[in-house]
């Protein structure tokens, strides 16, 4: 059993994609073993998003994210990471194949409704900076 950290971001719950973004992970038969909703600082989602700090869309990124409230989630399964990144989509839109949720929902490369850990290191990582260990 593997775990990983998923986000739905401002533009996901804004659109009210929170259920059906819940449901597709929960059809596939991964288990949901940690929520919470909350508009993230500045400070956690620069930690976040480390490894884009010297990249031209940082500073939108962040803005973007600390834009309003996102559902923060830990989610627990056979290989959790690999299996939530194919479900989210590719982060090119044109790349995104239909039948993922970025393929369906999105054609926007900053407004791409969710974020999946890439690798079940950094899985640890964010669910540390984002869950504190009796939320779980
Ligand atoms: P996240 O990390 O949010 O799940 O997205 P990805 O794993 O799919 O993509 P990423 O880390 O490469 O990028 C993080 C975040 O930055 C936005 N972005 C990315 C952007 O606005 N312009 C760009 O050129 C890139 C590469 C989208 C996702």
């Amino acid at each position: 059993m593997e775990r990983t950290y998923i986000m739905i971001k401002p533009d996901g719950v804004q659109r009210r994609l929170t259920g059906e973004i819940i449901r597709r992970f929960e059809n596939r038969g991964l288990t949901l073993v940690a929520l919470k909703m909350l508009t993230p600082s500045r400070e956690t989602a620069a930690a976040h998003y480390d490894v884009h700090k010297e990249r031209p869309f940082f500073n939108d990124l962040v803005d973007f994210v600390t834009s309003g409230p996102v559902v923060a989630m830990v989610w627990e399964g056979p290989e959790a990471v690999k299996l939530t990144r194919q479900m989210i989509g590719a982060t090119k839109p044109l790349e995104a194949t239909p039948g993922t949720i970025r393929g369906d929902y999105t054609c926007d490369v900053m407004s791409n409704l969710i974020h999946g850990s890439d690798s079940p290191e950094n899985a640890e990582a964010e669910i540390k900076l984002w869950f504190a260990a009796s939320e779980i």
